[in-house]
């Protein structure tokens, strides 16, 4: 057998530059690294000597730079992913929450954190936890319950199995997510005979299962049973590339499709079977489709607690859940009707299963009669009042083409975006809801960018996303990467402030205004973008916007427009119920009143 001699770090770094996509390009995009003790020696001697094979990018915090290797992998439809390194202690405990975010989404991401030493021999060393009844545990444990595979590489030929586990892991469609191999300090420098087989280019092919037969038919009989049947496209569309398929498939069968925020832009929104967005953010005529529904068909979705409406949603009594998806935890879901296979398959099947089968025309009066209650909101106001978020919403939206890919993660912005924002065509909008990371989205929009740089990227962010994580915008400017920020000053945690005011509370400690402080804080983020290098303007009215947007088409890198807005108004048609639990107790009337309307709630849910 040839051999290479190589460190483990060089073996692991030699690794991950010729595992390739099926399209023949490198699965990983780059690596994303911060060094310090735990890996500056060993894998950053790696990587330098390997810079020309994979790219090493630097960012300023290891949480962001995950951001943007998730949403790289996110715009990918998990083709393709990244591979972030971080020092020991505080660099590795810093991607635990990012390794959430790519957990919950089911996003595919390398995670490289240095760890203690495998020998012992300067233990403890800096920053090493000490666990005094478990000499086994360091911080990279955290990663444990968040990632979809955890290995400690604690002798360098332990990669010889890691490696290819790690990514078997990224590219399989049902158990896709993160995965951490923490790798010992000494252990990186250490050096092994590998194998020369281990460094051949190897493809990694997604599969697409195929449906089990039996399963299919039982599927094909509720389809052809049912009258009014609705489809809530989820993630999973996108995914699979199943786009084509899904459009084909309610073409033919006639089928209205709801969209999740995951699964939103699967149809183009005027696609007459597009009924829109559904759940807690979505729209009156997605959400009457679904109450009346005697049959849901999830496809690629995970029925999450906002695409359901707490399950108050689906009205009929004689409804019939089925769920066409990857992944068998998913399908099994609520007592759904399995049909666990991939999407495009699924619906291809399902399709010639079905044969001439066609279900009503959707009444088009919901559509007409949505669109009729939102559109107002988002249009030009007349007057100079403080702009609302549906309004900057609206410039944003005519100030945009077919390129564009709208994007965002926490605040006000995504359910309403997600009930006003026009997705023509699949990939138009890049919304990260199964966490709702407030900070994914600056480093969101550069890993947007990287993966489609013919795109023109919007991120639309709060005042509060800002404040939480604004360095990777830096980042941005270095890279020369031209995004475009869109960011809605409201002076707080407006979202929540309305949250906090519908279950009855005092508004309290959302709002800059209503905290405790010496001084009222006065913050200006166009200077504070401006003094990273950003083109940034602040703007005082929607008009000022949309000419400010104009002149960000023509910026060579990030372009930043700070606008105020007013924390109160969202738009109220359309959206569903949501659980969120009011206190049972409180001196406060408003609580009080509030309780009641939520014990009605849920004795609905109930079905009472
Ligand atoms: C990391 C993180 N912390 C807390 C939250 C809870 N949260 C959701 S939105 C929000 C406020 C967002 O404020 P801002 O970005 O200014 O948006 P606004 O609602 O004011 O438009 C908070 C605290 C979260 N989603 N993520
Ligand atoms: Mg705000």
């Amino acid at each position: 057998m040839t051999t290479i001699r190589l460190t483990a770090a060089q073996a692991m770094v030699k690794y991950l530059s010729v595992q390739m996509t099926e399209e023949g390009e490198p699965f990983l995009g780059g690596v994303w690294a911060i060094f310090g003790h735990g890996n500056v020696a060993g894998i950053g001697e790696a990587l330098h000597a390997e810079r020309d094979a994979i790219t090493t990018y630097r960012g300023h915090n290891e949480q962001t730079m995950c951001h943007a290797a998730i949403a790289y992998a996110k715009q990918s439809g998990r083709r393709r992913a990244m591979a972030v390194t971080s020092s020991i202690g505080p660099g590795a405990t810093n991607m635990v929450t990012a390794a959430a975010l790519a957990h919950v989404n089911r996003l595919p991401l390398l995670l490289i954190p240095g760890d203690v030493f495998a020998n012992r021999g300067p233990d403890p060393v800096l920053q090493q936890v000490e666990d005094f009844s478990d000499g086994t545990v360091s911080v990279n444990d955290c990663f444990r319950p968040v990632t979809r595979y955890f290995d400690r590489i604690m002798r360098p030929e332990q990669l010889l199995t890691a490696l290819p586990r790690a990514f078997r892991t990224m590219t399989d469609p049902a158990e896709c997510g993160p995965v951490c191999l923490a790798f010992c300090q000494d252990v990186q420098a250490e050096a092994h005979d590998w194998p020369e087989s281990f460094f051949e280019p190897k493809i990694w092919r997604i599969r697409r299962p195929y449906p089990d037969p039996v399963e299919l038919a039982g599927v094909v009989d509720l389809l052809k049973a049912a009258e009014k049947p609705v489809i809530v496209a989820g993630g999973g569309v996108h995914y699979s590339g199943a786009t084509e398929a899904l459009k084909a498939f309610v073409e033919k069968h006639r089928i209205p499709v709801v969209e999740s925020q995951a699964g939103k832009s699967a149809l183009a929104w005027d696609h007459p079977m597009n009924l829109g967005p559904v759940g807690v953010t979505g729209s009156s005529s997605a959400n009457v489709t679904c109450a009346e529904a005697d049959l849901v068909l999830g496809v690629g979705t995970r029925f999450q607690d906002f695409t359901t409406g707490s399950w108050n949603l689906f009205k009929n009594p004689k409804r019939r859940l089925v769920s066409l998806n990857v992944a068998a935890y998913d399908a099994m879901k609520r007592g759904a009707e399995p049909l666990c296979c991939d999407a495009e398959v699924g619906l291809e099947m399902l399709s010639e299963a079905l044969g001439e089968t066609r279900f009503a025309e959707p009444d088009p009066a919901l559509k007409t009669e949505w669109f009729a209650a939102v559109d107002p909101l988002t249009a030009r106001p007349e007057g100079n009042e403080l702009p609302t978020d549906q309004q900057v919403i609206g410039a944003v939206q005519r100030a945009s083409g077919p390129n564009t890919v709208v994007m965002c993660a926490a605040g006000t912005m995504p359910g309403e975006l997600h009930k006003l924002w026009k997705a023509p065509r699949p990939g138009a909008y890049h919304m990260e809801y199964g966490y709702s990371c407030m900070g994914y989205e600056i480093a969101g929009a550069i890993g947007i960018k990287m993966a489609e740089p013919d795109r023109d990227v919007v991120c639309m962010l709060g005042d509060g996303s800002y404040m939480m994580a604004n360095s990777e915008l830096a980042t941005a400017v270095m890279l020369g990467l031209k995004i475009t920020v869109v960011l809605t000053d409201n002076r707080g945690f407006g979202c929540i402030n309305r949250l906090q005011m519908s279950a009855g509370g005092a508004e309290f400690n959302n709002l800059l205004d209503h905290t405790e402080r010496a001084q009222a804080s006065n913050i200006d983020f166009a200077a504070h973008a401006a003094s990273m290098g950003a083109a940034a303007v602040h703007v005082a009215s929607i008009a000022e916007l949309e000419s400010a947007l104009e002149r960000a088409k023509d910026a060579a890198g990030p372009f930043v427009v700070v606008i105020d807005t007013d924390p109160y108004p969202s738009s109220e048609p359309g959206g569903h119920w949501w659980d969120v639990a009011v206190p049972e107790v409180s001196e406060r009337e408003e609580v009080l009143e509030a309780r009641k309307a939520y014990e009605e709630q849920v004795k609905m849910r109930a079905g009472g």
